[in-house]
């Protein structure tokens, strides 16, 4: 892969609007990203292999709950600084943003939110070291987007839980130490429960064949009567609200991450444009291409402003559901268009490996569809501005 040249686009100073705080931590991540990510994030991709050296280094910058408190070994942060770091690693790779995402928002938020002080002292930490890795179960064979009909579930046996059945595409699944799995109890109602890896009938087996995300490790989670301790349940919420709080919290990150990807693509292929001569003169030359990055420094700039005033209102609690999905949507299809549009500005040189587009397109075709498709978070905000419910 050829050398990581990046930089950063910033068409509306926006850097202006960072605390001292958030470009200390951002220009961390970025520097990371350089050093231990780009120069073999390309190889691992093409084997299909999640490289886990890099576990200590994504600890490091505070990738692993950025805004769980510091008792806990997060970094307490804010939420545009989770944003930031989120921006810069997915800037090298979206399965690597995944690992962070489904550790930090998926496993750390629900211990830490609805998890009693035992089981945050007991796994917090070890989760932020990344010294265990964690994983999220909800989606099943047969319900993605409609994870109210889950089939997977657990029977109180007295001294145990008793749980059941599957869930699928898990990221990080055969990595992970811990899984936080959502099943239904007897009377329907969903909670979340900590399974630790080595418990009798749990597996994880990896999913193979992916196109997409291939740096980041995905699997199942097999239930064959697994005993599950009793103070393993999350005893602080219960209901499908709980597992969707937690991908707000992701969706969020995801926002952010998107930008990174875009980011990436559009800067190689500026560089690329006023290297490349054709017909006697740089293709940036050319009016055709000079739109197309246009419009990519255009839709990033709408973007980031977006991702900012969101975590503004993070930050202050005000970030609501609906807020989030539109700039989980808006972000994740301005990348996907942008990566698109620069394999084009490259060519042939745009399918190869010598150059990240063709990675972060592709990973972005999982991240349009995880987290909430691409249509779901359109009828969450049909929802919020009509009251009509079309999901169903
Ligand atoms: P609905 O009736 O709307 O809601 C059920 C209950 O949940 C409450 N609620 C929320 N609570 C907290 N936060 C939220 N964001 C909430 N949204 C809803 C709601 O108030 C209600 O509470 P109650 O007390 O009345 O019971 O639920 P629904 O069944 O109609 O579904 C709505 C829908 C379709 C939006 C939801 O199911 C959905 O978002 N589906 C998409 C599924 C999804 O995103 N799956 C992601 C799996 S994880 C993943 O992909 C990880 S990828 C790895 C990586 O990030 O890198
Ligand atoms: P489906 O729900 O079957 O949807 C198929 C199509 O139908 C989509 O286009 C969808 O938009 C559309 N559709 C569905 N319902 C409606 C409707 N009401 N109206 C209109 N159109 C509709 N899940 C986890 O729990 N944990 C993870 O860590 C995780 N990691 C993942 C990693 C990868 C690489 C991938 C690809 C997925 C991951 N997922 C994970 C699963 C992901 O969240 C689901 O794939 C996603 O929610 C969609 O579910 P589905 O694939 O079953 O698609």
């Amino acid at each position: 892969m050829k050398p990581d040249l990046f930089e950063a686009p910033d068409y509306y100073n926006l850097d202006e609007l960072l605390t001292e705080e958030h470009l200390l931590v951002r220009d961390a991540a970025r520097e990371w990203v350089k050093r231990d990510v780009s120069p073999i994030i390309e190889e691992y991709a093409q084997r299909a292999e999640f490289p886990t050296q890099i576990v200590n280094g994504l600890a490091n910058i505070g990738a692993f709950g950025p805004y769980i408190p510091e008792e806990y070994g997060g970094a307490g942060l804010d939420y545009i600084s989770y944003g930031l770091i989120m921006q810069e690693i997915e800037r090298g790779d979206s399965g690597v943003r995944s690992t962070a995402s489904v550790q930090s928002s998926l496993v750390m938020f629900p211990i830490w939110k609805y998890g009693n002080e035992e089981q945050k002292m007991k796994y917090l930490p070890k989760l932020a070291s990344g010294e265990w890795m964690g994983c999220f179960g909800l989606t099943e064979p047969d319900h993605g987007s409609n994870p109210s009909g889950m089939v997977t579930n657990f029977k109180d046996k007295g001294d145990y839980y008793l749980v059941n059945v599957a869930k699928m595409w898990i990221s990080n699944s055969p990595i992970a130490q811990v899984a936080i799995v959502w099943a239904k109890n007897e009377e329907g109602r969903i909670h979340g429960l900590i399974v630790e890896k080595g418990m009798d009938g749990f597996s994880a087996p990896e999913t193979h064949n992916k196109w997409s995300l291939r740096a980041s490790s995905t699997g199942e989670l097999i239930f064959d009567n697994v005993k599950v301790p009793k103070e393993n349940i999350l005893p602080n919420r219960s209901g499908l609200g709980a597992p969707l709080s937690c991908l707000d919290s992701a969706r969020y990150g995801i926002a952010w991450g998107a930008i990174g990807a875009a980011m990436d693509c559009y800067d190689t292929a500026l560089r690329y444009s006023k290297e490349r001569i054709q017909f006697g003169k740089p293709i940036g030359g050319f009016q055709l291409q000079q739109k197309k990055l246009s419009e990519m420094i255009t839709e990033i700039t709408k973007a980031q402003l977006l991702a900012w005033r969101l975590g503004d209102l993070k930050n202050k609690g005000k970030a609501t559901t609906a807020q989030i999905s539109m700039a989980k949507r808006n972000n994740v299809e301005m990348a996907i268009k942008i990566a698109r549009e620069a394999r084009q500005i490259l060519g042939g040189m745009g399918i190869s490996g010598e150059y990240s587009i063709m990675r972060h397109m592709m990973n972005l075709e999982s991240v349009i569809t995880y987290e909430g498709t691409h249509d779901i978070h359109l009828l969450i905000t049909g929802l919020d501005i009509t009251g009509l419910n079309a999901f169903k």
